[in-house]
């Protein structure tokens, strides 16, 4: 399942999950379509995970029959492929996607009846053709890393819903988008019935030619819905159902949350009420499944935030899996979603084309969700070139376009260097006094230094905005330990995080802290080049990012105590 619940009621939908023949190939890996596959793989899953392929990175082909009743249309839904897919069925190939964090479908229009051949080639290799799935502070994995779906639709079927929450003093409103997609070979009509709650309208589709598809827009005015909030997270099903003839001939539902998320000058507010966020940033990482953390894992990864009076969960650097989203719209954890970037450089030949998809496909895929509060990207890249300040101006105003309902952010590091700022809603800065910069006790006179440049006209339109410290903490081996709290002990993480929460959760500036990380994760073993060593030059001990606050198999550190203290104490304030 790619959602925690079903996005169709009359649509079939089958899973693909399970075992996959599998051939593993170093290099390029070739390009024929292979005849003999020596062994299997689960789907969903990192092939890391294999005893034998725990660092393999290289090609991976994946293959599976699928059967199909009678002659139709099929739709194949990856909910995510690491990190590049090559989709063949029947030897030809039908589809390909770049970035495994997002996800996309491939069409099969007017299939025979009978069995056919499901081929896809996996690239989890480095170099020009990915320009955002680079050497890293973070692991690349490889595989079919996300959950698999076969869909049968008719030539017109519903491929999108959009749903904007207005408010108005007559109460709440939904705004809502539908695409409709035709994938026949002569123009189609139908009628859209959308429904919510106890409101309903229909209306006639324009003609849709084959091959095109159409957006249609309505408004729903449900009577007395619950406004959705962490303390109140109710979910609302939006229904729609494709008609001809007065035949219901396709559905798509998806859930939504009445709320509402605005800046008021330094204010974030939701709902009309000031918020204060308090959390982590999270890696989608595991040692025993790699980027394809199950649902348990993930409901495992949330009950510790909820047990650290979290209210705040950035998906550090990338779009992350819908079924994690889907609990936090259940448990009301405010997200801050980003696509994909993370100190990426600009100059890779497919990097404009790659961070566009990655962010068109982010809030087209999620834009439902209201846990998410703001859509962030480009995670401390360069704000300070003239070409870096194009591509913040570009990248972010892409989101603003796709979205106008929601802030925009981007987590910066290049402090009175930025050049960028005035392109954010938020402004959310990279901190890490204590660790990288000065000692902790520095915390306190470095927010301040800052605010007054932030507030300053030379801040080129930072002032007057929230503030987020999206990032700040300190490294800790799991069980180094040492009375006099020396870098890398359990006790100096401890220490650095004290004194931050002590500031950035009281100073009435700051909207929202974020700590890095929650949890340890794999690096990339890789360098950037000859002489860069990530679990060198970057001071990673065991190939790991050791700054969270639990370590990779979620067991607290002794700082986890300290950031419950804080969070209990901010929440109850
Ligand atoms: C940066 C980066 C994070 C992580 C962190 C660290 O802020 O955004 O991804 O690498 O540094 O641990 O140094």
């Amino acid at each position: 399942m790619i959602r925690t619940f079903n996005e169709h009621l009359l649509r079939p939908v089958s899973s693909l999950d399970g075992l996959w023949d599998f051939l593993p190939v170093g290099g390029s890996g070739g390009t024929e379509v292979p005849e003999l596959y020596p062994r299997r793989i689960e789907v969903p899953s990192a092939w890391e995970t294999l005893p034998d392929l725990r660092g393999f990175r290289g090609i991976g082909w994946y293959r599976k029959t699928i059967r199909l009743a009678s002659k139709g249309n099929l739709r194949l839904v990856f909910g995510g492929v690491s990190h590049t897919a090559t989709v063949f069925v029947d030897g030809q190939q039908t589809g390909h996607h770049y970035d495994a964090f997002t996800p996309f479908d491939v069409v099969l229009p007017h299939l025979e009846s009978g069995e056919h051949e499901l081929v896809v080639k996996v690239d989890n290799t480095f170099g020009d053709h990915s320009a955002l799935h680079i050497p890293n502070d973070y692991y690349t994995y490889g595989g079919i890393t996300r959950s698999v779906e076969l869909h049968e639709v008719g030539d017109l079927f519903l491929d999108k819903l959009f749903a904007t929450p207005k408010r108005d003093e007559s109460g709440w409103s939904l705004s809502c988008r539908v695409r409709i997609r035709n994938i026949g070979q002569t123009a189609r009509a139908g009628t859209l019935c959308l429904s919510v709650v106890d409101h309903s309208a229909t209306l006639d589709l324009p003609e849709v030619a084959p091959g095109a598809s159409v957006e249609v827009e309505t408004e729903l005015f449900p009577d007395s819905v619950e406004t959705w909030s962490s303390e109140t997270p109710v979910l609302y099903m939006l229904e729609a159902r494709l008609m001809r003839d007065g035949i219901c001939v396709d559905d798509k539902r998806d859930r939504v949350g009445f709320r509402e998320i605005r800046v008021e000058g330094p204010a974030l507010l939701l709902n009309s009420e000031p918020l204060r966020l308090r959390g982590f940033n999270r890696h989608e990482d595991h040692p025993q499944f790699g980027c394809a953390v199950p649902p348990a894992g993930m409901a495992l990864d949330l009950a510790i935030f909820e047990d650290l009076h979290c209210n705040f969960l950035r998906t550090s650097h990338y779009p992350n899996d819908q079924r994690l989203l889907d609990m936090c719209d259940e448990r009301g954890i405010y997200v801050w979603e980003e696509s994909h970037s993370r100190q990426t450089p600009f100059q890779k030949p497919m990097f404009d084309a790659q961070i566009r998809q990655s962010t068109i496909e982010m809030v087209e895929n999620h834009f439902n969700h209201p846990c998410i509060l703001m859509w962030g990207s480009l995670n401390e890249c360069d704000t300070k070139s003239d070409y870096g300040v194009e591509v913040h101006r570009e990248v972010l105003g892409l989101l603003k376009q796709l979205d106008s309902s929601r802030p925009t952010t981007f987590a910066g590091h290049l402090g009175t260097s930025d050049r960028c700022l005035g392109f954010a809603d938020i402004v959310s800065w990279n901190i890490y006094v204590g660790w990288y910069l000065g000692q902790p006790e520095r915390t306190a006179a470095d927010l301040e230094e800052r605010l007054r440049w932030l507030d300053s006209p030379e801040s080129l339109g930072g002032a007057n905005k929230p503030l987020i410290i999206s990032e700040f903490g300190a490294g800790a081996i799991p069980g180094v330990r040492n009375p006099q709290a020396d870098p890398w002990s359990e006790e100096f993480q401890c220490v650095v995080l004290d004194e931050a929460l002590k500031v950035y959760l009281n100073h009435p500036r700051v909207t929202g802290a974020a700590i890095w990380q929650f949890c340890d994760v794999r690096v990339t073993r890789e360098g950037n080049s000859e002489t860069y060593n990530a679990y060198s030059a970057m001071g990673r001990p065991r190939c790991m990012n050791n700054k969270g606050v639990v370590d990779e198999y979620r067991r607290p550190k002794l700082s986890y105590e300290v950031v419950k203290r804080h969070f209990q104490s901010f929440q109850t304030d």
